[in-house]
């Protein structure tokens, strides 16, 4: 029964360790740091944390290249430490949702430093090896192949160089993985956010990465030998999934996922195409059209989100982060967590955080951020042109630390931040916004606090309402009362009308009631109410 799950009720925090909170001032977030704000996730009243990796690391990109996928990193701290923040947790109600990433490893992983020693290593086959290169490339800029020396092959390497990825052809390594995730399940997590997991499936010969033919077989084999009599929460994330195929993940009987990370709203909501680093714009009527379709998701459940550790901000990407932070911020609060589906929170995204100006590539850390622009400069564009799209779109944005106080380093480390602190946490700051009623904060807790109180928030059905091209309004029904949620994408003052009357005002991010017969929208208003 769908109903009792407790990963549908709730509301998911992602914690990306390096940035969160330092506690031995070395200048890079670690576990006791965590340990140390449970109290804020708490008052917050998520009931879920998603940790990125904490695993053992040469960090080429910040733990999604795991060396030891039963040891913690020495930067973030220790097995100990591991415990101590899963029983922390536990008794504030969180449960830990672990990431797996086991598309691929690093290269300095046991299996892969046996398997490059020679073609007849018993872990050669652990690996993706050919003769010849084909075509596939990888995410991180050119070939998805290198050539090894040592053993005279190629390794495929959808990520970076120092990311091989695992041969998911070879049953051994399903064991092997099941163990390791069996391990974690035995100290008591609450799941899983699966990296990438699309790409299991490859078909190398083919050149098909993502979704391929046996994707979905190993996905409920792994369910059975696993997770799956738990009840935890798994999400996968899966960049080419659409509503159909996200079913297939995540319809109950089907016996695999929880849920996926679509993208689709991320990728596609422009009015023109073009790739991740073109500038292209926003198109509020794509949102929509986009959102209503995945909302009509019938066997299976849904992630809800705008922001990760590899996405920017939303209230610089299409909130207004000068005039209208703070109600842009709100406003993409309040559409998103009264859908349906269970919402995630990208930390800082609460203090309505912003992008980063990055002025010089030495200031960026990312890898993908770096390779591509070595590879735009090479192909004759300029530098100027390529540090826009990293100021627009690259995945530092998100990664500044997290804003704890307007003082030194935000109060994130007493030593040296890995990455800029950004300037503004003088003004945005979880301090700050603690002590004013009126920040993003309290609109997120306002909004989890809802999803507990009322089971409309959870089980009622979507409908998307016609309105003005800017405004994104919907009304949710659950056993016979109507909700209307109402918000303004724009800078722009906006027209709204239907036949509602607002019988109780739920949430709001202006100070006045809606009169909902005929209402002008201020910029970036968004309100909710039942309806009659
Ligand atoms: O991301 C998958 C991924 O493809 C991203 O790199 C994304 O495509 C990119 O940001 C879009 O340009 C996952 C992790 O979330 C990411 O942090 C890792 O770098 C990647 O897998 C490899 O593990």
């Amino acid at each position: 029964n769908m109903k009792e799950n407790w990963w549908q009720k709730t509301v998911v925090y992602q914690i990306y360790p390096r940035s969160f909170m330092d506690a031995n001032g070395d200048g890079v977030g670690d576990l006791q740091g965590i340990i140390s704000k449970l109290d804020y996730l708490e008052k917050l009243g998520i009931g879920a944390i998603w940790l990125s990796p904490v695993y053992q690391s040469p960090m080429d990109d910040n733990g999604y290249d795991i060396s030891d996928y039963q040891a913690i990193a020495d930067v973030f701290g220790t097995m100990a430490d591991m415990d101590e923040l899963l029983m922390e947790a536990k008794k504030r109600n969180i449960q830990i949702v672990m990431d797996l990433v086991v598309n691929h490893t690093s290269d300095e992983h046991k299996w892969f430093v046996e398997a490059r020693k020679s073609k007849d290593n018993a872990y050669r086959d652990y690996y993706i090896w050919a003769d010849e290169p084909n075509g596939l490339q990888s995410t991180f800029s050119g070939s998805a192949w290198e050539f090894d020396e040592e053993s005279g092959q190629y390794f495929l390497h959808l990520f970076s160089k120092r990311q091989p990825d695992l041969n998911w052809g070879n049953p051994q390594v399903h064991q092997e993985v099941y163990d390791m995730m069996n391990f974690w399940i035995d100290k008591g997590i609450g799941g899983f956010r699966m990296d990438v997991i699309d790409l299991i499936g490859k078909e190398i010969d083919q050149e098909i990465t993502g979704n391929g033919p046996k994707l979905h077989e190993y996905l409920h084999e792994m369910n059975q030998a696993t997770f799956g009599q738990k009840n935890l929460l798994t999400v996968g994330e899966t960049w080419g999934a659409t509503p159909e195929i996200a079913e297939l993940y995540s319809d109950p009987k089907r016996q695999e996922l929880s849920m996926v990370f679509q993208f689709e709203h991320i990728t596609n909501a422009y009015l023109d195409e073009g790739e991740k680093w073109d500038k292209k714009e926003f198109s509020v009527s794509k949102l929509k059209e986009i959102l209503a379709k995945w909302q009509a998701l019938e066997k299976g459940w849904n992630s809800l989100f705008w922001n990760n550790h590899d996405l920017p901000r939303i209230v610089s990407n299409w909130g207004n982060d000068g005039k209208y932070r703070l109600k842009s911020a709100k406003t993409f609060a309040i559409l998103l967590h009264l859908m349906k589906g269970t919402p995630y929170i990208y930390q800082g995204e609460e203090l309505g955080m912003t992008n980063y100006s990055f002025e010089l590539i030495e200031e960026v850390n990312d890898i993908e951020s770096r390779n591509m622009f070595a590879e735009r400069l090479a192909a004759g564009h300029s530098e100027n042109e390529i540090m826009d799209s990293i100021r627009r779109v690259g995945r530092d944005n998100a990664r500044t630390p997290m804003q704890w106080t307007a003082g030194e380093n935000a109060g994130f480390t007493d030593g040296k931040p890995w990455l800029a602190v950004n300037p503004n946490h003088e003004e945005i700051n979880a301090d700050q916004a603690m002590s004013d009623p009126d920040s993003v904060f309290y609109t997120y807790q306002k909004l989890i606090e809802l999803r507990k109180q009322h089971d409309w928030v959870i089980y009622g059905d979507f409908k998307l309402i016609d309105s003005e091209a800017d405004v994104f309004a919907y009304l949710r029904t659950y056993k016979g009362k109507k909700y209307l949620v109402v918000a303004n994408l724009s800078d722009e003052e906006n027209q709204f009308k239907t036949g509602f009357v607002c019988r109780d005002l739920l949430i709001h991010n202006e100070n006045f009631l809606p009169e909902l017969s005929q209402i002008k929208l201020k910029a970036w208003e968004a309100f909710a109410c039942e309806v009659e």
